[in-house]
């Protein structure tokens, strides 16, 4: 029984037609959608509740715009670690190719995709580089982000899955298990000591370290868990009314909305990956 079907046409809020490529997942317990575009999942929800990814209405979806919502992926920088290349990279404005969807059972769903080291990537950042996203959909969602040297050289990543976790309103929302962890703020560039649960009441944009258990959010219709493997950092992050207002493919009142608690290797918690080793970021969302 087909369970999955390849390449829609999304319509804009203005009537265009634009083509990009996803791959649509349904099983016996949930539905996901995966663009090919920076292997970017955009929509996961278990059958008959509300989706646990949060997807901006006004999202591009054009090709070289990275997708407003869902899991962007930051790589091979995070934020402007590498001010060589784009903020938060190249891989998620870069194209994947599908490698395989398993029916691993009725329930479980797995995704696998790929991208490599290219003459452009080559010139935005010299390395020989594999890349492999893994996405596993049942009652959990599972991604695990691999990155393969395949240069003679040692090279340096900071990286992040940035998801984007729905929330019933952004008043409802706390942080949980990040009390007494050093966080940089990227608001007042000041290092600073967490202390207790977090909650919105103003922007937040802090990268934490010495991440090293679950981080629960807890919002009025659900506790969502948030366990990290192969990451010691973390960044939470709400936009609030002002910087919204300036975002790009984000409607005003979009804040309200959703959370962005983002698995990282960011700052002093980057990877160095030496020939023909590997690395995995593992992130797995349970409710
Ligand atoms: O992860 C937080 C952050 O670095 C914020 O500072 C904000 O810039 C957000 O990422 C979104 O960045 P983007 O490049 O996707 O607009």
């Amino acid at each position: 029984m087909k369970r999955y079907n390849y390449f829609d046409i999304l319509k804009n809020n203005f009537m265009e037609f634009k083509m990009i490529e996803y791959i649509e997942i349904k099983n016996n317990i949930a539905s996901a959608k995966i663009a090919l575009q920076g292997a970017h999942i955009f929509h996961y929800a278990r059958n008959s509740e509300k989706p646990l990814l949060w997807l901006s209405e006004v999202s591009d979806f054009e090709e070289r715009k990275a997708i407003r919502g869902g899991v962007p992926i930051c790589w091979p920088s995070f934020g402007m670690n590498n001010p060589d290349l784009p903020q938060h990279g190249f891989a998620r404005t870069s194209l994947f190719k599908h490698i395989s969807t398993t029916e691993i059972d009725a329930d479980t769903t797995q995704v696998i995709l790929k991208l490599t080291h290219s003459k452009e990537t080559l010139k935005l950042w010299a390395y020989k580089f594999e890349l492999e996203m893994k996405i596993t959909i049942s009652h959990k969602l599972i991604m695990e982000l691999t990155t393969t040297n395949l240069d003679t050289k040692s090279f340096k990543i900071t990286q992040a899955l940035h998801t984007y976790f729905s929330v019933s309103h952004i008043s409802d929302a706390v942080v949980k298990g990040l009390d007494k962890k050093p966080y940089f703020d990227a608001l007042t560039s000041k290092v600073s000591l967490q202390n207790g649960d977090i909650r919105f009441e103003e922007e937040v944009d802090r990268v934490y370290q010495e991440v090293d258990a679950d981080i629960v959010l807890v919002d009025k219709e659900r506790k969502i868990n948030i366990e990290n493997e192969g990451s010691a950092s973390a960044i939470v992050w709400n936009p609030w009314i002002e910087k919204c207002a300036r975002m790009s493919a984000m409607k005003e009142n979009a804040y309200e909305s959703f959370v962005c608690i983002e698995s990282a290797n960011a700052m002093e918690d980057f990877r160095l990956i030496k020939p023909k080793c590997s690395h995995t970021l593992k992130l797995t969302i349970s409710s």
